[in-house]
């Protein structure tokens, strides 16, 4: 048996509007998913109707034996128009869930931001424009007063890099702009600065609760298609893009230079960086949420725009941990690498320090309804990384699976399959999966076993 450390955080995780419909419930303002259709044509209108029934999914998350599990709250159902007033059932809302969740022993993990930002925002530029970062400063003070009593972990924004790059640079996410490479970047930033007004606007309320507040990155390790130079020179470059520019940020008060040059070449002066900025982004954090799904294994392609590079899909990866030869996929094409994510830790550790981490998102499509082996499979050799990153003294806190139920995933709507529990989504049923049970007896064990 494989220990995990004691008091281990065994969670599973949603977002708001990937689970909650009830989108004109209690005052809720519109967001700008409710204005956005991606290409599946789904809507999150209904999604697992989970609004209305969180008391039977709290009950469903103690049966999973869980004692994390992490959420977002929806920020329209508090501040409906981004701007006060605000909307005291909303507020009740997430206070009845918390009080819910810790009468069963389940410690919330609370998300500020998963991507559905008031529609009246984006109306005056949503995050291009600067003064949504005070909007959010506001929107995270109220959470804190609300609920600070109480939670103890919060996350500010999740995956910053992929609302750029799927919001503003190909379209697929809301506000669902293409192209808009300066966009895509004055975004990262304000989300980023998002992100260190709401830690200074926590730590302003004290440090007596014990409350700890990260950022939720998605992070990709990265990896070179061949050992030729072009290979080479794309996989640092796009770490760059995808890892450094964020962690650099917020573990070092700055950007790094290589690819702030490359960012400068494209679009001129960053100018949206204003003094000061950066030393509101590094304001010390207590933990680092971590979101894996896979590594990038990165090609030279001189004639692409606007970066020289491909994301290939392997048929083999050489991680530090081990060969992983014909390498399987999940169903929606994800190449699965476990040992890239011991990996990925170790590196953090080493560039970054040994701060606390939590694996806030890992997880995979899979269609079977029930016997889902493959999920077992997935998740069992990625505990025995994390267990490998742990034994090399990289100290993980928790883990929470992606995801608690099968959801809307956005632009994909509802084929894809990521949950422990299956949702029928004629009548709403939650039947766990095979997986649920399983992860159920690791997390009451604290344990994997050995296989
Ligand atoms: O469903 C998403 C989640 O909202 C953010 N991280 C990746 C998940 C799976 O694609």
């Amino acid at each position: 048996m494989r220990r995990f450390p004691e008091g281990f955080l065994w969670g599973v995780a949603t977002s708001a509007y990937q689970i909650e419909g009830a989108v004109d419930a209690d005052g809720r303002g519109a967001s700008i998913w409710d204005r956005f259709t991606g290409e599946s044509g789904d809507r999150g209108d209904l999604a697992c109707d989970h609004y209305r029934r969180w008391r039977a999914d709290v009950e469903l998350l103690a049966e999973l034996n869980v004692n994390a599990y992490r959420f977002s709250i929806a920020w329209p159902r508090l501040i409906p128009t981004g701007r006060a007033p605000l909307e005291r059932r909303g507020i009740d809302h997430y206070d009845r869930l918390v009080d819910a969740l810790l009468e069963r022993g389940i410690e919330p993990v609370v998300t500020l931001y998963h991507w559905d930002l008031p529609q009246a925002l984006e109306d005056t530029g949503g995050w291009r424009n600067r003064e949504t970062v005070e909007r959010f400063a506001e929107y995270a003070a109220t959470c804190f007063d609300a609920y600070g009593d109480r939670v103890r972990w919060w996350l500010t924004i999740n995956e910053p890099w992929i609302v750029g790059l799927l919001g503003y640079l190909h379209g697929l996410h809301a506000p669902g702009y293409k192209g808009d490479v300066l966009g895509e970047v004055t975004v990262f930033h304000h989300l980023l600065l998002a992100h260190g007004r709401a830690v200074q606007e926590l730590r302003a309320r004290g440090d007596g609760r014990g409350s700890k507040i990260g950022l939720a990155p998605n992070l990709s390790p990265h990896y070179p298609a061949s050992e030729g130079a072009a290979d080479l020179a794309v996989s640092d470059a796009s770490d760059g893009y995808v890892n450094r520019w964020f962690l650099d940020a917020v573990f070092r008060g700055s950007y790094p230079d290589d690819m702030r040059a490359r960012y400068e070449e494209l679009l001129g002066p960053l100018d949206f960086i204003r003094d000061g900025d950066l030393a509101a982004i590094a304001e010390p954090t207590d933990y680092l949420g971590v979101n894996y799904y896979a590594p990038r294994v990165m090609q030279a392609a001189p004639d692409d725009r606007p970066w020289p590079w491909r994301v290939i899909v392997p048929d083999n990866v050489r991680t530090t941990g081990g060969f992983t030869d014909g390498v399987a996929r999940t169903e929606a094409g994800t190449p699965i690498v476990p040992t890239a994510l011991t990996d990925l830790l170790v590196r953090i550790r080493d560039d970054y320090g040994p701060l606390p981490i939590m694996i806030t998102e890992n997880g995979a499509v899979f269609p079977e309804p029930v016997h889902d082996e493959r999920r077992i499979a997935f998740i069992r050799d990625h505990l025995a990384a994390l267990h490998e990153a742990i034994a090399a003294g990289v100290p993980v806190v928790g883990y929470c699976h992606w995801s608690f139920l099968d959801n809307f995933e956005w632009a994909l709507g509802y084929v894809q399959r990521f949950g422990l529990v299956h949702v029928d989504y004629e009548t709403l049923a939650r039947t766990p999966k095979d997986s649920a049970r399983w992860y159920s007896e690791i997390a009451l064990r604290n344990g994997l076993p050995d296989y």
